[in-house]
């Protein structure tokens, strides 16, 4: 496959953006190669600025749970386009978003809008800490809350692919109320929550962990943060930004049945534009400025464009079946790798949930970050080139997960298990 225009581009980047890109994981360091520059997308296909033709299942590393350039997205950006695109000052629009998410997330009592994960998250850890007048914070091994001071501690994608402990420019003292534990070991949990309890302002979660790989939940151990939590008065934050309106419409929160006292949201509500949001319990929100004294704001919050291009995608995956159909063919696509990785004897560990999924190039089981680490990262590296010049493009680095959307359909995944089989032969 020809790529000397992206490695041109790469050539010039590297000049101007540290690092030639403006995320980490992207430069595909962990995977040897250069990155391959995007010219255009539609549906699930993306083609690079040589032509080729890629199927996508980084999907902007979750957002485009529709596909590229969904219609009725599309047609809603350029209806506000004719409004305008940033007016700081409040529109029917984030009233209306705000709304949909209310009646989505029931736990989601009131929602501010941000304008990415991160500030997302970091401003819910200053709620919590202010609402509970506590300062420590827990958090888990290999979940990634984005790049705000307290929260690069053991953290999942970017962190665990460069395999950094953590980031020079923290001083030790912003990370010294944080605490982190493992991913799905509710005794240490509930050990850690008997000593330290009364002195930790809120648990953050990924409900489902998809920045070591995709980690699911074991049964229990959502529940046993619920329950302990409850018990110290320390705030339950889900971490929602990847999960939120992907795993189900009401998110992790919905598949099991657990309620959390805030939640971080990103991603799907944005339909491909920036967009986080931060929401839960009325009482705790209501200490959000102005309401309340916990400072929080943002010039471009609530963007129309975004707000638009969110309302358009939770409409439309709220048709009936959305869900079923994807659940579907993220089955297919999970079993398809497995018996081509089989066929070959390559051992691999697989873990789904709903569209979203990771594949471990270990024999498992991955219940952890240490587990997580066990993946053979040289057989990952040569498996993501050969995917890649095969047409099936896949996040580069093993620390990530893989997204399905409504656009692809059974002869993208069968063509991407075809692949997947000839690739895994030659590992
Ligand atoms: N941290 C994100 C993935 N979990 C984004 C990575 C990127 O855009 O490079």
């Amino acid at each position: 496959m020809k790529r000397s225009r992206s490695r041109q581009l790469f050539h010039n980047a590297q000049k101007c953006i540290p690092g030639g890109v403006n995320s980490p994981v992207r430069a595909c360091k962990a995977v040897g190669s250069d990155p391959v520059f995007i010219d255009r997308a539609i549906g699930c296909l993306i083609f690079d600025a040589d032509g080729n033709r890629y199927i996508d299942y980084v999907g902007s590393w979750g957002p485009m749970i529709l596909g590229h350039r969904h219609s009725a997205v599309i047609s809603s950006i350029r209806t506000i386009l004719e409004r305008g695109t940033s007016f700081g000052a409040p529109t029917d629009l984030e009233v209306e978003l705000a709304e949909q998410i209310i009646e989505a997330v029931p736990s989601i009592e009131m929602v501010r809008m941000v304008n990415s994960g991160t500030e997302a998250t970091m401003s819910a850890i200053r709620l919590a800490r202010g609402f509970t007048g506590r300062d420590k914070i827990l958090k888990f091994d290999g979940c990634y809350h984005g790049h705000a001071d307290a929260l690069l501690v053991e953290a999942g994608s970017g962190v665990a692919t460069l395999g950094i402990p953590g980031s020079p420019g923290v001083p030790q003292s912003f990370v010294a109320h944080t605490l982190s534990l493992p991913y799905n070991d509710p005794q240490r949990f509930r050990e850690t929550l008997r000593q330290h309890g009364d002195q930790i302002a809120c648990v953050i979660v990924e409900p489902v962990a998809g920045n070591m790989g995709l980690v699911s939940p074991q049964p229990g151990f959502l529940e046993t943060l619920r329950e302990e939590t409850h018990k110290t008065g320390s705030l339950l934050i889900f971490d929602e930004v990847m999960t939120g309106f992907r795993v189900a419409y009401g998110g992790a929160q919905a598949l099991y049945g657990i309620t959390p006292d805030l939640t971080t949201l990103g991603k799907i509500i944005g339909g491909g534009m920036p967009v986080g949001a931060y929401g839960g319990r009325r009482d705790i929100m209501e200490h959000i400025a102005p309401q309340g004294p916990v400072y929080q704001a943002g010039t471009l919050s609530g963007n129309p464009v975004a707000m638009t291009a969110g309302i358009a995608t939770l409409k439309e995956i709220q048709n009936p079946g959305f869900y079923d159909a994807l659940e579907e063919k993220s089955r297919y696509l999970a079993q398809g790798l497995k018996q081509a990785a089989d066929a070959a004897g390559i051992p691999v560990y697989i873990d789904r949930v709903g569209s979203m999924m990771g594949m471990f190039f270990t024999k498992g089981p991955v219940t952890c970050f240490s587990e997580a680490k066990t993946s053979d990262l040289d057989r990952f590296k040569h498996y993501y080139n050969a995917m890649l010049d095969k047409g099936i493009y896949l996040a580069p680095s093993q620390f990530e997960a893989l997204f399905i959307s409504s656009a692809h359909n059974i002869e993208h995944i069968d063509e991407t298990i075809r692949a997947a089989a000839e690739v895994m032969v030659k590992l």
